[in-house]
């Protein structure tokens, strides 16, 4: 992409009303635009990233047995006065009147669609386990919208449903998708611990949040040094084999960690004095074990080996890949822009002419640009007529792993210079160099 036919609002000055990091950057990166209380645009360097997210968690949901499907965002209170949700859910809830006077809402979460879905179709035991999930819209009037995309009220989500038999079922489902968030973080370059959590509207007895830790998240989180260490299952673990993700799970869960609301002060005073982290998170998945809350009032039977009708057991599994992409800023940034990971990095290489119109210049970026696109990388080649210090700072501004930069002096001698965004390294290298580098095929 050429940065000269590229919609990147860039803004010089701070935005004021940005408080935090990673809301400032999106900002001023051009990521996002605020349209109202809560609720942004994702602008095309925005969207590149948020694509990627979404599809790392795709890969992974898949992996552990998950199958994407995609529900409305718009739904009929029937199936919550059903489920008993309607009236519990409170202000939070956008309430809508169709044209024939129906009550409708902007969906906050999808236990009661989702369910309706299962009884429609799945009858026998045989069919499961069973994982839905979905990426789509969500509305919540948050009495608080604040930090951007944060804590915003349209925001988009993942969200996976388990169906099985019994407990012993829904466990191992939950267990499956606790591991597969241990690899969605990790592959985004984030350490994200499981915390015992609150269930809140959700409901259940057994969840967990995946907390970053970051001074500006809006938790306080307590928890045992001891998993900034613990390693994270490859990609070629065993979903299958229960004993296999249950042995991760109890690794990962063995050390102390809890929010604020579940804190335990004498369980917090065995740990070790040197081993206590206590610090503020950002809370980027929440993962629910709830049982038969809604295929109760819902009738979610399946026919079980016994001959008998089963009311299903159920969990449901959240990640906010628009409040994600923040945290990834939040976790990765340095006093000039943003850090991309190269997992969700819009574009892997910004290519800097300093000097377009220079004949030599352009030649030469012309060439790296057209064998990098050639070689399936991903280039944002900077080909504008901006000053080469305004080029700088937009590069590191938007954070792209690397810059190739290529100056008259360079050229002349037949070098351009690679720099890495993350460690600030610069190395002067032949032009060719470069297509030995990204693997450029000449
Ligand atoms: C789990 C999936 C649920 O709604 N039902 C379906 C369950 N869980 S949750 O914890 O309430 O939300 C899941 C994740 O969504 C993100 N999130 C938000 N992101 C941005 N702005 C918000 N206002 C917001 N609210 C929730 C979080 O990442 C959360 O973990």
């Amino acid at each position: 992409m050429r940065l000269s036919r590229f919609f990147l609002p860039i803004l010089k000055e701070n935005p004021r009303e940005a408080e935090i990091v990673s809301h400032r950057l999106m900002l001023r990166a051009g990521m996002i635009r605020q349209q109202g209380a809560g609720s942004f645009s994702w602008l095309p360097l925005g969207k590149r990233v948020l694509d990627k997210v979404c599809q790392i968690i795709r890969e992974e949901q898949n992996r552990a047995g998950a199958q994407e499907i995609l529900m409305p965002t718009i739904q009929s209170a029937d199936l919550w006065i059903e489920s008993g949700r309607y009236n519990d859910y409170g202000k939070e809830m956008l309430r809508i009147r169709d044209r024939q006077d129906r009550a409708m809402l902007y969906g906050p979460t999808n236990e009661e669609m989702v369910t309706d879905i299962f009884r429609a179709y799945v009858k026998s035991y045989k069919d499961l386990p069973l994982n839905l999930y979905h990426i789509q819209w969500k509305f919540r009037d948050e009495v608080r919208p604040r930090f951007g995309v944060m804590r915003s009220r349209e925001f988009l989500m993942k969200d996976a449903y388990s169906f099985d038999l019994d407990y012993e079922g829904a466990k191992a489902a939950y267990n499956r998708m606790f591991v597969a968030y241990l690899r969605t973080f990790t592959r985004m370059g984030l350490n994200a611990i499981p915390m015992r959590a609150d269930t809140g509207p959700i409901g259940g007895d057994l969840s967990h949040e995946f907390i970053i830790l970051a001074s500006t998240g809006e938790s306080a989180v307590f928890c045992d040094r001891a998993f900034l260490d613990l390693p994270v299952p490859p990609a070629d673990i065993d979903f299958t084999s229960d004993a296999e993700i249950g042995g991760v799970v109890a690794r990962w869960t063995a050390p102390y960690a809890a929010t604020d609301e579940m804190h335990d002060e004498a369980a917090w005073e065995k740990v070790p004095e040197e081993k206590r982290l206590a610090a503020r998170g950002i809370e980027v998945g929440h993962i629910f074990h709830f049982g038969t809350k809604y295929s109760t009032p819902m009738k979610a039977t399946v026919t079980g080996p016994d001959g008998q009708e089963h009311f299903v057991s159920m969990g449901s599994y959240g990640i906010g890949p628009s409040r994600l992409t923040a945290a990834i800023i939040e976790a990765s940034h340095d006093e000039n822009g943003i850090i991309w990971p190269e997992s969700v990095a819009p574009f892997e290489i910004a290519l800097v002419n300093m000097k377009a119109g220079d004949s030599d210049c352009d030649r030469v970026c012309e060439e790296i640009y057209a064998g990098l696109q050639a070689a399936g990388r991903e280039v944002l080649y900077d080909d504008t007529d901006q000053r080469a210090g305004a080029k700088f700072a937009t590069a590191d501004l938007i954070g792209l792993p690397w810059q190739v930069i290529v100056g008259p002096r360079g050229v002349a001698a037949g070098e351009v210079e690679l720099k890495n965004r993350a460690t600030g390294e610069r190395q002067t290298v032949p032009v060719s160099a470069i297509a030995e580098r990204f693997g450029v095929n000449r």
